[in-house]
């Protein structure tokens, strides 16, 4: 009854400010309209708590601006899960908690693919997936923060394919590796190949995976890797095994490397790899990389 009621409102002043409308102001019946709306007509953002792939997927696919989804426990995806949808700059996407377990899905898929743009992705751990763990591409404005991405296929995280202004967060990726290329791919974090502008890692681990700790392949533009740390990365029979591995052959782009510590890695702390753009690494170190701690820096 008192939704009726509501519903009546809203239907007396749409009818009111259209017959009205040059004695009532434009702001004034807007924004009675707006309180109205918001009040009841809205996709208000929700709260929800999941614990089965199939309530997952149905949240994830139906999110809205200001959506809480808290994963609780351990969830077994059989398909990569998508995160088609998009906040806004002021009300985020947010997913946060859980675990999950990607063994079950079919092989050469990813983990979890995001698509879209302005989503906090949080305390969470995707792992075992048969290719990357979490990749975003296309979209942009992603937060992620605390997300464990192990024992993954491919890269634990990946960004291309036009992936924007994203913010990895004291984030960790470790063994991840590619048995099938004998570790050649498998990086903590891959941004490379195509993807956007402004994408940072700022506090992250990289470690025990079997390419590189930082890839940038191929990677077009600027990307900032601060306050980061690269362990203990290379192994199988073709894994590179670089701290940070920095672009490569044929580019021209300026990174940005600051405050970052590459230890204990297969080939070199920090490579260039070719790549002739100005890096400018500022209080980086490390020790005991086999190789040496930088190579081909410019
Ligand atoms: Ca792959
Ligand atoms: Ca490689
Ligand atoms: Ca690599």
């Amino acid at each position: 009854m008192k939704k009726l009621i509501k519903l009546l409102m809203v239907c007396s002043i749409f009818v009111f400010t259209a017959c009205e409308k040059s004695e009532f102001p434009a702001t004034e019946s807007n924004s009675s309209l707006n309180e109205v709306k918001n009040e009841n007509f809205s996709a208000t953002a929700r709260s929800i708590s999941v614990n089965t792939e199939s309530a997952l997927r149905s949240a994830v696919s139906s999110a809205n601006p200001g959506d809480i989804i808290t994963i609780s426990g351990t969830i077994n995806l059989t398909r990569t899960l998508e995160f088609a949808r998009s906040g806004t700059s002021s009300s985020k996407i947010n997913i946060t908690g859980g675990t999950l377990n990607c063994s079950g899905q079919p092989s050469g898929s990813w983990g979890v693919k995001v698509n879209g743009s302005y989503w906090n992705i949080t305390n969470m751990t995707i792992k075992n997936a048969p290719d990357c763990g979490l990749v975003l591409q296309n979209g942009g404005h992603n937060f992620v923060y605390k997300v464990t991405t192990s024992y993954n296929g491919d890269s634990g995280l990946q960004i291309y394919n036009g992936g924007h202004d994203n913010y990895i967060y004291q984030c960790y990726s470790n063994d991840n590796y590619d048995a099938q290329n004998g570790g050649e791919n498998a990086d903590g974090y891959a941004c490379k190949l195509s993807a956007g502008r402004n994408n940072v890692f700022d506090g992250c681990t990289a470690h025990h995976n079997s390419d590189d700790g930082w890839d940038l392949y191929g990677q077009p533009y600027t990307v900032t890797i601060k306050n980061c740390t690269a362990t203990n990365n290379g192994y199988g029979s073709n894994g590179d095994g670089n701290g940070f591995k920095l672009g490569s052959a044929g580019q021209h782009v300026p990174h940005t490397v600051t405050n970052d510590t590459a230890k204990n890695n297969k080939a070199w702390g920090y490579d260039g790899n070719g790549n002739t753009g100005h890096i400018t690494i500022t209080g980086s170190g490390g020790s005991g990389n086999i190789k040496g701690l930088f190579a081909r820096i410019y």
